[in-house]
């Protein structure tokens, strides 16, 4: 009996603790008619500002390596190779003018120079050491491409000409199109199930075509995953994607670099006839018009949407393969 009565009194207790908890959320609402300056605004204004101080100093004592001109090939895969299989090996050499420019994870920093490579247009995954095997998994059927170039430990990358690369590829006898594309480390490259953001959605009746399609399709009762390379054209103007991309945390996220590679064409800054139009969160449009990367300041926590887009002078999308808009979520944490 006296463990009976014991029990209730803690049940007792529980039920007082959550009444009293639960009351208290409310009690606070009820007394803050006027509102404290406790709480910062949940609106978020974002500002251009100029290179952090940070990376100003990085370039200073990085030097000469900072005009480095780097030129990166891409061995495998190559060509419109047909690649039999789900694997796909991706081997890259690096020449041209490098300053001391190279690819390496310091071990202590976890930073340092690397590749940005590119599969279709999902976001990049970091390579760092060449010499070391860089390998697609579980790559699924159908067309296929890949895009690499050079970047800074901050993921700046560099904007000379034979920094970025690109080829297309099949895949003959693809991987699990219910599972995503990975790397040999177990970077995911793509997630094959769900759909690209930024990637326009064809229309009911497109679907039934071979491309771009965000769905898989029923083959043979296996399910096997769109090709999501897009028609691209190798000599039209191409925007590349590249930051910001995943979780910024602290001081990395104040200000966020949006970063971009721009192929076939020149912005109107630099002399040329497109524009990058950028936007947060589905908010206004704003126009990059030089190539060259921009630090926004004054996001607030949360995941936000970054979109980006090469435009023409009347802000009409030049279109190839549908790369030239592309979205991605980052995730800001304080
Ligand atoms: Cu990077």
């Amino acid at each position: 009996m006296k463990s009976h009565k014991a029990i209730l009194f803690c049940i007792a207790l529980i039920v007082a603790g959550v009444l009293f908890a639960g009351c208290q959320p409310a009690g606070d609402n009820a007394n803050t008619t006027v509102t404290t300056a406790a709480t910062p605004p949940a609106i978020q204004n974002l500002s251009v500002v100029p290179r952090p101080e940070k990376i100003v100093a990085m370039m200073k004592e990085r030097g000469e390596q900072d005009q480095a001109k780097p030129v990166l090939q891409i061995t495998s895969p190559a060509k419109n190779a047909t690649v039999n299989g789900s694997k796909v090996e991706v081997k890259l050499s690096l020449g041209g003018v490098l300053n001391g420019y190279k690819p390496h994870k310091d071990p202590a920093s976890g930073k340092g120079n690397h590749i940005h490579v590119i599969l279709d247009n999902q976001p990049y995954e970091a390579y760092y050491e060449l010499d070391h095997p860089f390998e697609l998994r579980n790559v699924t059927e159908g067309a296929h491409t890949l895009r690499v170039f050079a970047s800074r430990p901050w993921h700046e990358s560099y904007k000379n000409d034979g920094s970025f690369q690109m080829v297309s590829f099949t895949v003959k006898g693809g991987g699990d199109a219910s599972k995503p594309t990975t790397t040999n480390s177990g970077q995911v490259m793509a997630n094959n199930n769900a759909n690209a953001k930024g990637t326009p959605a064809p229309k009911p009746a497109a679907a039934a075509s071979a491309t771009a399609t965000p769905t898989p399709v029923q083959h043979e009762g296996k399910d096997v995953a769109p090709s999501k390379a897009g028609e691209i054209d190798a000599a039209k103007p191409l925007l590349t994607y590249s930051r910001p991309k995943g979780e910024y945390k602290g001081e990395d996220a104040d200000p966020i670099m949006i970063d971009f590679w721009l192929s076939n064409g020149k912005l109107q800054g630099d002399g040329g006839e497109f524009r990058v139009r950028y936007s947060v969160d589905g908010g206004e449009a704003k126009f990059i018009d030089k190539w060259e990367p921009i630090w926004l300041a004054g996001w607030i926590t949360g995941k936000h949407s970054v979109k980006l887009e090469l435009v023409d002078k009347n802000g009409n999308l030049v279109d190839n393969g549908g790369y030239n808009s592309t979205t991605r979520e980052i995730t800001v944490t304080k």
